[in-house]
């Protein structure tokens, strides 16, 4: 079999992404998701300039050859638009072999390891009284697993949380990044409140994240961890950026919470350290990001033999084609902890046909050949790609901070 060509797909079905198509001379295709929220057109221009040229002609099946052409062969290595985009190209290429075999991709990366896969989604209100309400319809929906939000009194704009009411939305369609507040002061002397609040409303039954989105020091990591243990958290994620690994060594020092980091991690070299030293409990890499399940796989089985569990990111701003490869992934290996799961608005649907299946909290792997999410090419033409960028985020005294 032959890789014969290869297109770049952008589209905005609700919010941007880019898929890559790769097609064989046997006229099946594969699909791969490409979307880095923000700056989808550079993992565009990367794959269709430079790295689909050099796919031309090559067997599909030389997965793990492939990889190593475009990642070792480069020398320009790691960074998130280069991983994307060989990502992308490595998801296209599992589709394209489970489609050729008539198999699911879970059942040619170790098969079955479980039947059903543990997801969470997020919860949030401006106040403890509306995220209360919030965590309750989600239970009502489901949900074994929360991420609870809450905006933070005195901070009028914050991460993770809708003023409308609606499903969070950061990326604004525009010429500049929007600006959002921080204070961790204000938010550390406030969050053990909320879970305090969620614990006593409902029990210890659900499994409760946090998410904190790079906005603290290990110390102030240290002192939040320790303020929820009593609350009994499943994890609590990206506190510090993890650009500097030995963050987590004083953070590990003072707190059992459960700490999970990594959805922006690009390669194994992002979490080697946290991995080999137990410094985490979950690695959040997603396929996508993560340079493919060419990498990811040995990811995974390096943090099996330390204890660390997966936790992919799966955010809206991630192609159904992305789920469906964590959802295989997830499937196969050993050390699979949760997924993450947002949703996706009705245009998305409309666009991109997943073949998963959902019920009260739980993910079924699809047992279509190949990844099990098919797209709509022509529906796609419709939702034209408009530019679009993350917030910044500023401390309320102006200075430039982490978002
Ligand atoms: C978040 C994301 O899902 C998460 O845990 O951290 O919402 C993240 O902000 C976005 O995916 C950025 O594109
Ligand atoms: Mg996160």
């Amino acid at each position: 079999m032959k890789i014969v060509n290869a297109k770049v797909i952008v589209c905005s079905p609700g919010r941007n992404f880019v898929t890559i198509k790769i097609e064989t001379d046997e006229g099946i295709y594969g699909l791969g998701d490409a979307t880095l929220n923000g700056r989808e057109l550079a993992v565009a221009t990367y794959l269709e300039e430079y790295l689909i040229p050099c796919v031309i002609d090559r067997d599909p099946f030389d997965t793990e050859d492939i990889w190593n052409y475009l990642y070792r062969g480069v020398y320009w290595r790691r960074g998130a638009v280069n991983m994307t985009a060989i990502g992308a190209i490595d998801m296209a290429l599992w589709d394209i072999k489970g489609k050729a075999l008539g198999v699911p991709v879970y059942k040619l990366i170790g098969g079955k390891s479980r039947h059903k896969l543990l997801a969470y989604t997020h919860a949030q209100g401006m106040d403890i009284d509306e995220t209360i309400e919030k965590v309750s319809e989600t239970i009502n929906k489901g949900f074994k697993a929360i991420r609870v939000q809450s905006g933070v009194p005195g901070i009028e704009k914050i991460y993770g949380i809708a003023k409308d009411g609606g499903a969070y939305e950061p990326a604004i369609k525009g010429n500049k990044p929007d600006e959002e507040l921080w204070s961790t002061e204000k938010y550390l002397n406030y969050l053990p409140d909320l879970f305090k609040r969620v614990r006593k409303e409902f029990g210890e039954d659900i499994h409760l994240l946090h998410d904190a989105h790079h906005r603290l020091t290990s110390i102030e990591t240290a002192r939040l961890g320790k303020s929820l243990e009593p609350y009994h958290l499943f994890w609590l994620e990206d506190t510090v950026a993890a650009e500097n690994q030995q963050n987590f060594e004083l953070i590990r020092q003072h707190t059992t919470t459960p700490l999970a980091v990594g959805e922006i991690f690009n390669t194994i070299f992002d979490c080697q350290h946290l991995i080999t030293r137990q410094l985490i409990d979950y690695i959040r890499m997603t396929i996508a990001h993560g340079g493919g399940l060419t990498p990811m796989l040995k990811i995974a089985n390096l943090a099996g033999l330390y204890g660390v569990r997966t936790g992919c990111h799966g955010p809206s701003d991630l192609s159904p084609i992305n789920l469906g490869a964590c959802l295989h992934f997830g499937t196969a290996i050993n050390n699979f902890g949760i997924q993450e799961y947002m949703g996706y608005v009705p245009e998305t649907k409309e666009v991109f046909d997943f073949k998963h299946q959902f019920d009260e909290g739980h993910f079924y792997p699809s047992e279509e050949p190949g990844l099990g999410v098919d797209m709509d090419f022509d529906k796609a033409k419709k939702y034209r790609y408009e530019r679009a960028f993350l917030p910044i985020n500023r401390l309320e005294d102006g200075t430039l901070y982490h978002w």
